[in-house]
This record gives structure tokens, C-alpha cells and sequence, in this order.
């Protein structure tokens, strides 16, 4: 997890695997034909769409018409899992943008979890099968809840596992009762029409034709929108540090944090002085640049602002960049306008705690508006 992410509240993303990792729906069909030839029965494509998604036991008494013994019901799913195993170890492809958005994810200190009907081994099998294990941080399968989706008993055990309350979750879907399984649990939901149109899926916050459609900025809003109505708005201190108050870009800096919907409810110019400086850097005291950090922050005429909005720390803080211009990703104000790590452009709180003591710092309560 990037270090200025760290103080940020955690948020996370659920994925389902069938139908939005992979596409394992052909290979359920080839695993079941070939289980039921075995015992001398066709098993058509008309089948498989009246059976699909049921469990085992369900499918294969259905197919048989009822006339089954235990042990033959058991070798009739052995056979149908050994072969779907076998076929996904050698075939075995992720479902367009999935290993994208995981990367972003990951390298945005977002954490993911699958959250999945499928048998444990299986969730296994296709994750170690494309590489991504290490992209998870917990797996809840199918037997591990009692109730499967549209209960929202799977998602909220993936939630606790991973230690992120429900409404900082996304939930990323392909199947109508996965879809509500997220909504049932106060989960934003993500859908992706890889096995229903689109006007099945309405129920979902976003429906995209393809993950490729989803990145950093529709997470976020996503997240933004996922605040009740009555949640407190949080607040944050941004300063516009010399440096780039030297090279005229202050709007320019202000104009990024207002398009992520961050309200200025406070604003001044000032010029450090040394004893508010040796304050605001309190916790880098004895570091050995803190007294490069103090010159330089007194140096030069600055904007202090306050923001306002859900999330504002977080938020302000992912559209900054990390505090190493050069670390900062590709759009985020500290690779576009940072110098160096010292010479960074722009300062924001990191907790919504410290935002308070900052924020406190720089103005008086009169000076920061209500709206
Ligand atoms: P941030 O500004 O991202 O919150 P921070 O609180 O760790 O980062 O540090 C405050 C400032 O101190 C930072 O904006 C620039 C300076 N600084 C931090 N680490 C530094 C380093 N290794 N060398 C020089 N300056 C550094
Ligand atoms: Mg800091």
C-alpha cells in the first residue's frame, strides 16, 4: 500500500469469478457432456441452460430425471469436477480489462476479495491458473455461507474478512442475483455484461459492456456516492507550496481538487513564518530534512484552503499523488507539477484527525464558511 494511502479509510472490491474473472461457462458445459456420457446420456445445450448455476446434486438428479442411486449421483460430480479441473488448467483465459483494474487496485491500496458460488478448489484452481492469487486478500466460497446470493451472506463475510465496512465496498457482478446480493448488503455494484444484457443488470450502480471501462475515477465515485445521506462530510487542509506558487500554477492546483467534487469552503494566502512552520511539520521534527522542509516552506507566499466533501482526505490525497513526484501516478497533481520530493506542490492532510489540527493551524472557525 502506497504510504500516503495509509491513513486513508480502507476501501475494497469484491469480485464474483464466473462470468467476470474468467468465462468458465463453456467449460462447465464440455465437463458435464462428458460426465453424463459416461453413464450413457446426452446432456444438450437446452440442458445446460435450464440447469447452469444450480448445485451438483440439483443438476444431476434433474438430467437423470430422478433415477439415481447416492453413489452414482457422487461419480456423475466427480467426473464433471476431475474434467473441469483438467480443462481449466490448460485453458484458461481472464475476461477482458481484469488483470488492468486488479493492478489498479492493488497499486492504489484498495484491496480485493473473490466472493464466489464456486467449490474452494476451483476458486483456487483459476486464480493460481491466471497468476493473481497474491491480488487477493480473502476468498469466500460457496459452502462457507448458508444462504447463497441474492442473499448478501457471501459479500458481508468477504467485507469482515477483509476488515471494510460494507459501505466502502464494491461489488463487481455478471448475474442478476449477484447484483442484488451487493445492493441486499449496502454494497455499491459494479455489472458487467459478459452473460446478461444490460437491461437485466439495471438494478446495479454502473453496467459496462467490458471492465476495460473501469478504472481509478469510477472506483471513486463510485465510493463518493456510497456516503448516506446525514454522513458528515469530511474535511481537509491543502496547501499550495512555493514551488508552485512561483511558477503561477495555484489555480491550477485548486481546479484538480475542485473537479473531484471537493468544495473550498475556506481559502487565504499567507507567508509562513518559521514558528507556524516548526507546528504544521511537528511530526517530521529531527528528520534530517526537516530543516530543509521548514526553509523551504517559509520561503515563499503560499494558498491555504480548505476542502470539504465525502471522503475529502482520501480523496484529495489520491488526486495529489504520493509525496515522491517521480512515485506519483501518471494525472495526479505531484507528477504533473512536482519538482521533487521537497519541492512536491501541494500539501494535504493525512487523516481526517490531523485535517482538524491543520486545519485549526491556518484558520480561525469565523473564516471557514457553512453552506
Ligand atoms: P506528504 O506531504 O505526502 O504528507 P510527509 O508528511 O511524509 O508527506 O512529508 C511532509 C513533507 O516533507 C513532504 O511533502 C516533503 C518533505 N519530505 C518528506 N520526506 C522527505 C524526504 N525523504 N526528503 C526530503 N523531503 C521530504
Ligand atoms: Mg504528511
Amino acid at each position: 500500500m502506497p504510504d500516503d494511502m495509509k491513513n486513508s479509510r480502507t476501501r475494497a472490491v469484491i469480485w464474483d469469478m464466473d462470468g467476470v474473472i474468467v468465462d468458465t461457462a463453456e467449460h462447465h458445459f464440455n465437463s458435464w457432456r462428458y460426465a453424463f456420457r459416461l453413464q450413457g446420456v446426452t446432456f444438450t445445450r437446452e440442458d445446460f441452460q435450464q440447469v447452469f448455476g444450480q448445485r451438483n446434486d440439483t443438476i444431476i438428479s434433474k438430467i437423470m430425471a430422478g433415477n439415481v442411486t447416492r453413489e452414482k449421483m457422487d461419480r456423475i460430480a466427480l467426473d464433471k469436477e476431475e474434467n473441469f479441473r483438467q480443462i481449466v488448467k490448460n485453458d484458461l483465459r481472464p475476461l477482458p480489462g481484469v488483470i488492468a483494474l486488479l493492478t489498479t487496485i492493488k497499486d492504489n491500496g484498495i484491496l480485493s476479495a473473490v466472493a464466489s458460488s464456486a467449490p474452494l478448489e476451483n476458486i483456487r484452481l483459476v486464480l493460481a491458473g491466471l497468476g493473481i492469487e497474491d491480488c487477493f486478500q480473502a476468498v469466500v466460497y460457496g459452502d462457507e455461507v448458508t444462504e447463497g446470493k441474492p442473499s448478501p451472506l457471501g459479500f458481508l463475510l468477504a467485507a469482515r474478512k477483509l476488515g471494510v465496512e460494507p459501505r466502502d465496498c464494491i461489488v463487481i457482478e455478471d448475474a442478476i442475483a449477484g447484483v442484488h446480493a451487493a445492493k441486499r448488503g449496502g454494497m455499491r455494484c459494479i455489472a458487467v455484461t459478459n452473460t446478461h444484457p444490460a437491461e437485466d443488470l439495471g438494478d446495479a450502480d454502473l453496467v459496462v459492456d467490458s471492465l476495460e471501462k473501469i478504472g481509478l475515477k469510477e472506483l471513486n465515485s463510485l465510493l463518493m456516492a456510497n456516503k448516506k445521506p446525514g454522513d458528515s462530510m469530511d474535511r481537509t487542509l491543502v496547501l499550495v507550496k512555493p514551488d508552485a506558487m512561483e511558477r503561477n500554477l495555484g489555480g491550477a492546483i485548486l481546479a484538480r481538487l475542485e473537479s473531484a467534487g471537493l468544495k473550498i469552503v475556506a481559502l487565504k494566502m499567507l507567508h509562513v513564518d518559521e514558528p507556524l512552520a516548526h507546528k504544521h511539520y511537528a511530526v517530521h521534527t529531527g528528520k534530517p530534512f526537516f530543516k530543509d522542509l521548514i526553509e523551504y516552506i517559509t520561503s515563499y507566499p503560499i494558498i491555504a484552503a480548505v476542502f470539504e466533501g465525502p471522503d475529502a482526505v482520501a480523496v484529495a490525497r489520491q488526486i495529489m499523488g504520493a509525496t515522491n513526484p517521480e512515485k506519483a501516478e501518471p494525472g495526479t497533481i505531484r507528477r504533473d507539477f512536482g519538482l521533487d520530493v521537497q519541492r512536491n506542490s501541494v500539501h494535504g492532510s493525512d487523516s481526517p484527525e490531523n485535517a482538524e489540527m491543520e486545519i485549526n493551524l491556518y484558520f480561525t472557525p469565523e473564516e471557514i464558511v457553512k453552506r
